[in-house]
């Protein structure tokens, strides 16, 4: 195994091809710049910020501390950019060059929201990613993405859920999985799935990054007693971007936009008596069984088996199931309610905004897994002839209430991708268009108003197929095997897809689709439209495996010329040839 693992390594080193590969020298800098970073980090007690994690807090100001509309200090031109204090920051941080890579003397890195971070050998950003970063399309009042998360937030409202945005998108891999229970072989950890600026830093895959520092504010915020608890929150939401090594076509983008949310019932004590637990209990289960009738019915036609909590979407042990019963119902009619709103404004704007039907939209119920909820679900909405998933939630593991310092609650959580919602609202039919500078975009859209998206004009479509071998070796290699129904539970947690190749770093894939797509995006951007596998075979006699691409390039903005695709389709072949395992045909 250690020619896979070697060409693993090759791999990431040469997908981050604008990192200067450091000599032994450099490399003994950089480590001991990242044992710098590391060094600062203290384990704290739950709910309270480690070292690192309190000087991070204040340079971002991000999560969970600003509501939105107020201006945030992380909007605000920051009053000392960069504290320079580390020889790291002495060579490489140049404030004119925001995320941006830089090197000097072989080491190198970036800095991010005011934050310099060392690369090592884990790094895989890539320049088209970070070109992305900062963007902050959910703070631009007249754009769709700022438009849905209002409209999200205006159903999930104070004064029960604080609003909260999360401006930098640098988190601890530690805050990304471990902190929520990712198994060390989930496959949102690889490298072929995630961004990693080193080895503890990732560019969150999700917004639940931020779940176990929102629910320690909802902790410290609401005190247990049935007093302070009403003036305080009991839930949240929190907007952000996010990035993920994922696949290419009109519903997948590598960086995109979600809302997280929670809501939490607590203990209530008595004013007058001291509660036996059974009371304390009993009321809380009468209080989510009077939030649930409180919600307003939404008219939504929806599919739900309800299926029962089974073996593989299991109650908690801790959990009373009629409580659970009880947050599921509150959970999904909150959703619905939403999706309901989406809709009906979608509708009011002018007619069909999903596609070509003019029916109402089918939506349904189906079981999920996450490794910080049991039981998990998502919601899917049949848009454009097939199931688009919208959003994925599910009961929140109580061991993580615990450890964000209130044991005492229960709830739920979700997390919704906000373009996925924008498409439907708006009836804008491809990802990529979110992130259009174009007039004849932008100008389509106004705070405070729904409009149907008038496509500008369609431009052509130029498609090229690029064939190659990949090593025989593994099975786990095969990137379209299909593993049961759609795909499995277990591919359905936040990022990472179980069909593709090994997660595990011990057991590294020869190949994985998923540097194909990044190979694609870094040379073409955003004329990239859709990379599909149209062909895979096994040779009969020396067992190798063929697989053909087909890579389809069209500007969203002006039509191509023949002479540009073909330059941008040979940069792509040649970077497949050169960086990957694999063998042209
Ligand atoms: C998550 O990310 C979980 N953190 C959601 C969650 C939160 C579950 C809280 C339970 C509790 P998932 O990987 O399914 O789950 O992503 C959530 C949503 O993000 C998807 O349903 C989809 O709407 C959107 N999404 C995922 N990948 C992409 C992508 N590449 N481009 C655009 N939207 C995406
Ligand atoms: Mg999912």
């Amino acid at each position: 195994m250690r020619l896979l693992a070697t060409g693993h390594a090759v791999r990431v080193a040469r997908s981050a091809r604008f990192v200067a590969v450091p000599s032994t020298a450099s490399l003994r800098r950089a480590s001991s710049n990242a044992a710098l970073e590391q060094g600062t980090r203290q384990p704290g007690p739950p709910g309270v910020p480690c070292a690192e994690e309190a000087t991070y807090e204040k340079t971002r100001s991000d999560i969970l501390l600003k509501k939105d509309g107020s201006r945030s200090a992380a909007q605000a031109p920051p009053q000392s950019p960069v504290p320079s204090r580390t020889p790291f920051e002495q060579y490489l941080i140049d404030e004119k060059k925001p995320n941006t890579i830089l090197n000097d003397e072989g080491s190198s890195g970036v800095v991010i929201s005011s934050r310099p971070h060392t690369f090592d050998a884990t790094t895989n950003l890539s320049p088209s990613i970070l070109s992305h970063v900062d963007r902050r399309l959910y703070m631009q009042p007249d754009h769709p993405i700022c438009i849905t998360r209002k409209l999200i937030e205006s159903v999930f409202s104070p004064p029960t859920y604080e609003n909260h945005i999360a401006s930098n998108p640098v988190v601890t891999a530690t805050d990304n999985f471990d902190g929520l229970g990712f198994p060390a072989d989930h496959p949102g950890r690889s490298r072929t799935d995630t961004y990693y600026l080193n080895e503890n830093h990732v560019l969150r895959t999700h917004t639940s990054a931020h779940q176990l520092h929102a629910f320690s504010r909802l902790a410290t915020r609401s005190s247990t007693t049935g007093e302070t608890q009403q003036a305080g929150y009991s839930g949240y939401t929190i907007c952000a971007d996010v990035f993920r090594r994922d696949s290419i076509d009109r519903s997948h983008f590598p960086v995109f936009h979600q809302m997280e949310g929670a809501h939490t019932w607590g203990y209530k004590p008595s004013k007058t008596k001291q509660d036996s637990r059974y009371e304390l209990f009993k009321r809380r289960k009468n209080e989510i069984a009077r939030d649930l009738y409180d919600l307003p019915s939404h008219g939504l036609k929806v599919q739900d088996l309800n299926l029962p909590f089974h073996k593989d979407n299991p109650a908690q042990a801790k959990h009373d199931h009629e409580e659970v019963r009880l947050m599921a119902k509150h959970l999904k009619k909150s959703l619905e309610i939403l999706v309901a709103k989406v809709l009906t404004q979608a509708r009011d704007a002018g007619g069909s905004m999903v596609g070509t039907s003019q029916e109402p939209l089918e939506v349904r119920w189906i079981d999920a897994y996450f490794p910080f909820t049991s039981p998990s679900w998502e919601l899917e909405v049949f848009w454009q002839g097939e199931w688009l998933e919208l959003l994925g939630c599910g009961i929140v593991k109580q061991e993580l209430l615990e450890k964000a310092g209130c044991g005492d609650k229960i709830g739920w959580a979700w997390g919704i991708g906000i373009e996925r919602l924008a498409m439907l609202l708006f009836g804008i039919p491809d990802i990529r268009l979110f992130w259009s500078q174009d007039e004849r975009f932008l100008s389509q859209f106004k705070e405070g108003t729904i409009t149907k998206y008038e496509p500008f004009s369609k431009y052509p479509e130029c498609y090229k197929d690029v064939a190659f071998w990949i090593s025989a070796a593994p099975a786990a290699a095969t990137p379209v095997a299909e593993t049961g129904s759609r795909g499995g539970v277990a591919a359905a947690a936040a990022g990472g897809d179980a069909r593709k190749a090994s997660p595990a770093e011990s057991q590294l894939a020869a190949f994985h689709e998923n540097d194909v797509m990044e190979i694609v995006r870094d040379s073409a951007g955003s004329l990239a439209e859709d990379v599909k596998l149209v062909d895979e075979f096994v040779h009969p006699t020396s067992g190798r495996k063929s697989l053909c691409y087909r890579i389809v390039y069209r500007s969203l903005e002006r039509t191509l010329t023949n002479e540009e695709v073909n330059q941008i389709h040979g940069e792509v072949v040649a970077r497949l040839a050169s960086e990957l395992d694999v063998e042209l045909r």
